[in-house]
This record gives C-alpha cells, structure tokens and sequence, in this order.
C-alpha cells in the first residue's frame, strides 16, 4: 500500500500521508499545549483565555482541518471512479468463487482464454476490471495498485487500476469467504507492450 505502482495506489498513499503526517503534528502541538499549561503559573489577578481556547482549538481549527480533509478525500474518491468508455483500457472479467479467482478477457485475440488466480495485464495501460461472484462475498485488492473492490453474487462492480511498470503484483481476496479464505491469493502480471502483445497473439492461436 505504501509502495504504490499506480496512479490509483499513488492517490490513496497520498491520503494516507497526510492523514498519518498531519495527525502527528497536530497531536505534537497538543501535546506542547498541554505541557505548557502544566509548567505554568497563572499570576495573581491574570484574565482567563479559555474562550479562545474553547472556541479557536475547540471548534474552528478542527472544523477546518476536517473540512479541509473531507474535500480532499471527495475529490480524490472522485477521481478513482472508473470510465467504462475510456480508449485504450484493458478490459479484464474477473469471476470469484470458493475458493479461487477465474479471469477472463474480452479484449483478447481469443475470447475464451482464461487464467485462474493470475491477471495478465499490459503495463502503463488502465484496467477495467469488473469483478463478479459465484456464491459468497469476496474481494479483489492488490495493495501496491489500488483500492479494495468487493466481488458481489448477481452484480457487477467494476474498479479501474493501472501498472505503471512490468512486474508482479500479489493480491488478496479481502473479504472472509470460508475457510479457504486465506489461500485465496492472486497474482497481477503486468508485461511491457512487447511481450503483452506477443503473450496474447500466442492465445490466440492455440
Ligand atoms: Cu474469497
């Protein structure tokens, strides 16, 4: 997750830094307030700021940084949403069921070509992965790439992910599914154009 491969995983790493840097710093400075006011000796006759404390740490710098992080998350949220019609993507089906993962592709040369836990896929191209179940909830999540994305009985949900580079990238199912759940893994193999064109023609003439 911390590691990301895509622009998908990018934005969500993104997130968590600045959630993860920016709760840091702010619990440093309460926690230098809250030392402060230990050490401290009120002088005789001096004037209380709780109000300012109450109203501007209570309320207004919370309700801004809360704001602030909610548009950002919005917006980000917004951004990961997959274009079903978008040239160039990869279209990939990936059917769930106890408990492995069957994927299928569209687009390829020869439509019945199906792999079991493992995604072959172009690098530097967007996926359009839609996700489906045979029988129990599951999830599809590969950390370095993206988001999680449930696998529904009867639905269709559909993520968009990219692979930046060639590579392999592992996965998981994400969702308790039984008691093969744990030996659920699966694989994204993400080739450059080459040798992803030449894997698909190959398929293709089997
Ligand atoms: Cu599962």
């Amino acid at each position: 997750m911390l590691q990301p491969g895509g622009p998908d995983a990018r934005a969500i790493a993104m997130i968590w830094n600045v959630m993860a840097w920016g709760s840091a710093l702010i619990l440093i400075g309460m926690l230098a307030l809250g030392a402060a006011a230990c050490r401290r000796t009120p002088r005789p006759g001096e004037r209380s700021r709780a109000g300012v404390f109450l109203l501007g740490g209570g309320l207004a710098f919370p309700g801004v940084v809360l704001l602030a992080l909610l548009i950002y998350g919005l917006r980000t949220g917004d951004a990961r949403i997959a274009f079903p019609d978008e040239q160039g993507a990869w279209r990939v089906d990936v059917h769930a069921r106890q408990w492995q993962w069957e994927v299928r592709y569209p687009d390829a040369p020869h439509p019945g070509w199906t792999t079991q836990n493992e995604i072959i896929a172009p690098a530097g191209r967007p996926l359009h992965i839609s996700v489906t179940s045979h029988d129990v909830i599951h999830s599809l999540w590969i950390p370095q790439l993206g988001g999680k994305i449930d696998a529904i009985p009867g639905r269709i949900n559909v993520i968009r992910l990219m692979a930046d580079e060639p590579g392999r990238y592992r996965g998981v199912c994400a969702e308790f599914c039984g008691v093969g759940h744990s030996r659920m893994p699966i694989l994204l193999h993400a080739h450059d154009p080459a040798t992803f064109a030449k894997l698909t023609q190959e398929v293709g003439h089997e």
